[in-house]
């Protein structure tokens, strides 16, 4: 392997070597350990070929250091990363291997019965972590910064979800305008909470951090009582999550003693900033989250295909309702329906420019034509600018919905409880909810004389779907709202359940 390695942010690990890099379930890592481990990752994924040439390569492992050296081995090897979702179930699984075309997938002991099959099933090689991490090193490949790096699923307003493809460049341009922003820093340590198959906790947490030297805590999974243990025991100076991860923090506090919550409030004193983001923060949140910890949390705006566009200021003041300013090096504009630009005040779509925004979806060319206009990147989502600040109305379609921090199409759920046998037709909605932001809700039809309990509907999709994208209510009618044309009004759906 290559002593100087061209992608940019493995190539800085050398610059930090004996600092900490990763600590999770696994133990304590240096950079010089990460660096060194990935060339092993990336000469056993090469198997004696000189360059993966963008090869997919999908991963799942378990939150931690295998992850970060699966990652980086793949971009050493000259591959494109695929992060997997821990917690999809195999058909979910299978459409992101088969959709991205991996020839490779990566795994450890945790979910290698879960990835074998599939690996047989369609002829993909499936190679395990522990074992990539034994190999020999040897010389890798020049990666140049315009290739492909990544490609991240998210869903959309078309059915099934869509691979969103960035380059190290793009990557390395969503890093820096975060670093800069938020003054990242060696001395930074931040704890990791979020999974690590999306923007947030591969981008604002993990590569921010190891861009910078500092030290990222990786959790397994989060716990909202481990994560107040923590704040108290340890002195992260970071901490960033979805708004519904604070407010499960919130709740915690809420039952715990006062001398205990005396303790939570110290522990969040080593803090220097805390980001919410990927989701609209309740207001509410925002007080009570200041009440407890003292922290005026930083809200910012931000989406798969761009990175972070906005975000409220790290010094001047933050509004809450509100996520703030252009971060340094996107360019942002409102535009009216008619396609015109805006006055301050007036509701328009977020459109956003600069070297962050993606390269394409995935095998998807109508769609990645679709989604710029006139160079600019339409997010679909709207909002009003006052005063130079930035305040999110909603999205465009009615269809994507916001839950716990993920996008999830009602069209994508739709189209699975149709294949159920007992509901001749179905529509799904997101009604708002201050735990998770919006709930799924579903609206069902029956098969005549058929009935079926939430129980049932929730089991059969949780063997379908991601758990997060299972309604967790239901309704059942004879015939779903519609209008004069017969086309299902989503709106009436919503208000019987608000009404429920
Ligand atoms: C899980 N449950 C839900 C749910 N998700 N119920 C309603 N709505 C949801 N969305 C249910 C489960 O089915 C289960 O119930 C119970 O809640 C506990 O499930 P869990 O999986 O243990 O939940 P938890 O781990 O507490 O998850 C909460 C969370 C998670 C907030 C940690 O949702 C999460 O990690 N969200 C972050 C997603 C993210 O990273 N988004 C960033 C996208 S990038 P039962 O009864 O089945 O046991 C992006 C760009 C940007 O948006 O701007 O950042
Ligand atoms: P994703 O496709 O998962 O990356 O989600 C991106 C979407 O999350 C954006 O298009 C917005 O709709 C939403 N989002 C992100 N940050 C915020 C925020 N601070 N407030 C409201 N919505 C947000």
């Amino acid at each position: 392997m290559s002593k100087t390695c061209s992608i940019p942010i493995i190539a800085r690990a050398k610059q930090h070597s004996e600092r900490t890099a990763i600590i999770s379930e696994e133990g304590i890592f240096t950079y010089s350990t990460l660096d060194e481990t990935s060339q092993r990752v990336a000469a056993g994924i090469l198997e004696g070929k000189s360059d993966l040439e963008e090869e997919r390569v999908a991963f799942l492992t378990g939150r931690g250091f295998g992850y970060v050296a699966a990652q980086w081995g793949i971009w050493r090897a000259g591959g494109i990363a695929v992060p997997l979702c821990e917690i999809y179930p195999e058909p979910e699984l299978e459409y992101v291997i088969c959709d991205c075309g991996a020839s490779i997938i990566i795994t450890d002991h945790k979910y290698r019965d879960r990835i074998r099959p599939i690996g047989k099933r369609y002829n993909v090689k499936v190679l395990q972590i522990n074992e990539l991490m034994g190999c020999q090193k040897r010389e890798g490949p020049s990666v140049a910064e315009e290739r492909r790096a990544m490609i991240i699923y998210t869903s959309g307003t078309t059915g099934r979800p869509k691979g969103v493809v960035t380059t190290h460049k793009n990557i390395e341009a969503q890093i820096r305008t975060l670093i800069k922003a938020w003054e990242w820093n060696q001395s930074d340590f931040i704890l990791n909470v979020l999974p690590l198959h999306h923007v947030h906790g591969i981008i604002n947490i993990l590569s921010c951090a190891l861009w910078v030297g500092a030290k990222c805590e990786i959790l397994p999974r989060f716990d909202p009582v481990d994560v107040w243990e923590r704040f108290i025991r340890n002195d992260y100076t970071l901490f960033m999550a979805v708004p519904t991860v604070y407010s499960k923090l919130v709740k915690v506090w809420d039952n715990s003693h006062p001398s205990k919550q005396k303790a939570m409030a110290e522990g969040c004193k080593s803090f220097r900033l805390m980001v919410s983001g990927s989701a609209a923060l309740p207001v509410s949140v925002f007080q009570k989250w200041k009440e407890i910890s003292g922290h005026e949390l930083l809200e910012r705006y931000g989406m798969t295909e761009i990175g972070m566009a906005l975000s409220n200021p790290l010094r001047g003041k933050r509004i809450p309702g509100t996520v703030g300013y252009p971060l340094p090096g996107v360019d942002v504009r409102l535009v009216s329906e008619n396609g015109g630009p805006v006055m301050d005040g007036e509701p328009g779509e977020i459109q956003v420019r600069g070297p962050c925004v993606f390269l394409e979806y995935w095998n998807r060319p109508t769609e990645t034509r679709e989604a710029w206009k006139d160079g600019w990147f339409c997010t679909g989502d709207i909002a009003v600018k006052e005063n130079g600040r930035y305040r999110i109305l909603g999205r465009k379609s009615t269809d994507i919905i916001k839950t716990g921090g993920y996008k999830v199409s009602a069209l994508e759920i739709e189209e699975v409880y149709r294949q159920h046998p007992l509901v001749r037709d179905c529509a799904v909605v997101g009604i708002e909810d201050p735990e998770w932001g919006e709930r799924i809700c579903i609206g069902i039809v029956l098969e005549r004389g058929q009935g079926v309990t939430l129980e049932e509907v929730r089991d059969w999709g949780k063997q379908r779907l991601a758990p997060y994208k299972v309604p967790t209510k239901m309704i059942t009618l004879d015939d779903l709202p519609r209008n004069a044309m017969g086309k299902v009004t989503k709106k009436k759906l919503a208000q019987l359940f608000i009404e429920q």
